[in-house]
């Protein structure tokens, strides 16, 4: 059986004169213009970043090396006797762009669960932080901390060949990987069920099955495979998002993967990004105070009216590419309908009733670009419903996730030579000066 090293090797050398061709013979093609609206809008829209292994369109939402989520679900292998997309497939695809064989996966998964363990310093440093600190903030502290082990780092100081880069990169995203489930649960645990011992890491299991298993969820089937299917279809997003483009600008300096993805990290800490699924929560739990038991769409358009004119945002609605109800949010409801007990769940309903009347009273509200549900209006409530309660702790699981697409990508930036980030910026006068010379 191959190892993934294996398989990115095999595939390195295309690319890389993929690359070469594209530099040679079209350099000079342009793909779209720079207006004023994109330097001072958020650069929304503007094509000028590379990134190999997923491409998101507007109407039909994310694709990952070509593949649609439901593609994905055909064809990823599972884990033996579960439905669901596990880490490991989703990873293989991601970074080698091939769909891996059951025997691939598997041995992917023992060598994640070989390399899971937590050194004692990250433990003593998880454990000196006090209960009250963000989940999200210990997460991305724990990542940092760990590049006192960088191989890449240890490489670069020692003196290393640039054609070596991918391969120390390699190898600290896959120790950091396979230890972000021992961190992560680990977090949960000292905030929410101090000195409750955390099972040792089981190498009979994936790293979501793990994950759940270190959580305290190991019992509950249906919420391991959730969570595999989440932290599966959360993996990447093309690159332009906020996590997976800092991780990549980070990256680009050639600090190691441990400091690229702590940044990435608090990126996604912020509430127009990861956090976002932890405030769709929020909101409902206080929609629900407030309307009470009688959950009638007229109720639910008044909550909506009342949060937009406070001059807040609808949070798990808009997003800054998609114009149509993100596949992700779908195949989270599918979940739900394949298990009767979901759809009987309060909070499981409210999400459902809110998606029939949210679009339009967007839409009348005007500004949004885009009135549909993104992801996170479905993601946390499934978790809520399995016993996952504290919110303010999901956007750590969406941060073990979204580790798949922005190593894969560092992994890539390294094998292909890509040079440090530095776009131009511009001041107001500038700018004026330019329109008025055009
Ligand atoms: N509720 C109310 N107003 C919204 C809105 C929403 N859900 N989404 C966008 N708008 C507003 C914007 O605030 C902006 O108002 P402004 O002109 O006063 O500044 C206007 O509509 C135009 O915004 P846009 O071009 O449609 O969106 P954007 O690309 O600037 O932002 C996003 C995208 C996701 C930040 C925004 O839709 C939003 O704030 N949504 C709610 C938070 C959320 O769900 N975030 C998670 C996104 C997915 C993820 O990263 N996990």
């Amino acid at each position: 059986t191959k190892s993934i090293r294996e398989a990115l090797e095999e595939v390195i050398p295309a690319k890389q004169a993929q690359l070469k061709k594209l530099k040679v013979e079209h350099s000079q093609a342009v793909l779209g213009d720079v207006k004023v609206e994109h330097v001072i809008g958020g650069m929304r829209g503007l094509k000028s970043m590379l990134w190999e292994a997923s491409v998101l369109d507007p109407n039909e939402g994310i694709r990952f090396h070509g593949l649609t989520i439901a593609d994905c679900q055909e064809v990823l292998p599972p884990f033996p006797g579960g439905k669901e997309i596990i880490a490991e497939s989703m990873l293989w695809l991601l970074l080698t762009g091939k769909v891996p064989t059951e025997a691939e996966t598997r041995s992917l998964s023992q060598e994640l669960a070989r390399k899971g363990e937590l050194p004692d310093y990250i433990v003593k440093l998880i454990d000196s932080f006090p209960s009250t600190l963000h989940p999200m903030t210990q997460l991305g502290m724990g990542v940092a901390a760990m590049n006192q082990e960088s191989a890449f780092a240890a490489a670069y100081e020692r003196g290393m060949k640039k054609s070596e880069y991918w391969t120390y990169t390699l190898e600290d995203c896959m120790n950091l990987l396979a230890r972000l489930p021992a961190l992560a649960a680990r977090i949960y645990r000292n905030v929410y069920n101090p000195g409750k011992p955390i099972p040792a890491i089981d190498h009979s299991l994936d790293l979501v099955g793990n994950y759940s298993n270190m959580l305290g969820f190991g019992n509950n089937y249906d919420l391991t495979e959730y969570l595999r299917l989440y932290i599966a279809i959360h993996g990447d997003h093309e690159g332009g998002n906020a996590s997976a483009h800092t991780s990549h600008l980070v990256g680009s300096t050639l600090s190691d993967p441990y400091l690229s993805y702590a940044a990435g990290l608090f990126a996604l800490a912020g509430p127009l990004h990861g956090l976002a699924n932890q405030e769709v929560l929020r909101w409902q739990q206080n929609m629900q105070k407030e309307i009470g038991s009688e959950i009638t769409h007229d109720n639910i358009k008044e909550f909506l009216w009342k949060t937009l004119k406070s001059g807040q945002v609808v949070p798990g609605y808009g997003h800054g590419v998609l114009r149509s109800p993100d596949p992700r949010f779908i195949a989270l409801q599918k979940f739900c309908e394949t298990r009767p007990e979901l759809l009987k769940d309060p909070t499981i309903q409210l999400v459902r009733k809110t998606y029939d009347v949210a679009p339009d009273v967007l839409k009348e509200h005007g500004k949004t670009k885009n009135p549909y549900p993104n992801v996170d209006a479905a993601s946390g409530c499934v978790l809520y419903h399995y016993g996952l309660t504290q919110f303010k702790y999901y956007t750590v699981i969406f941060g073990v996730s979204r580790a798949l697409g922005a190593l894969t990508q560092l992994v890539w930036a390294r094998a292909l030579g890509l040079p440090i980030e530095r776009p131009k910026s511009l001041s107001m006068d500038t700018i004026e000066k330019l329109v008025k010379g055009a």
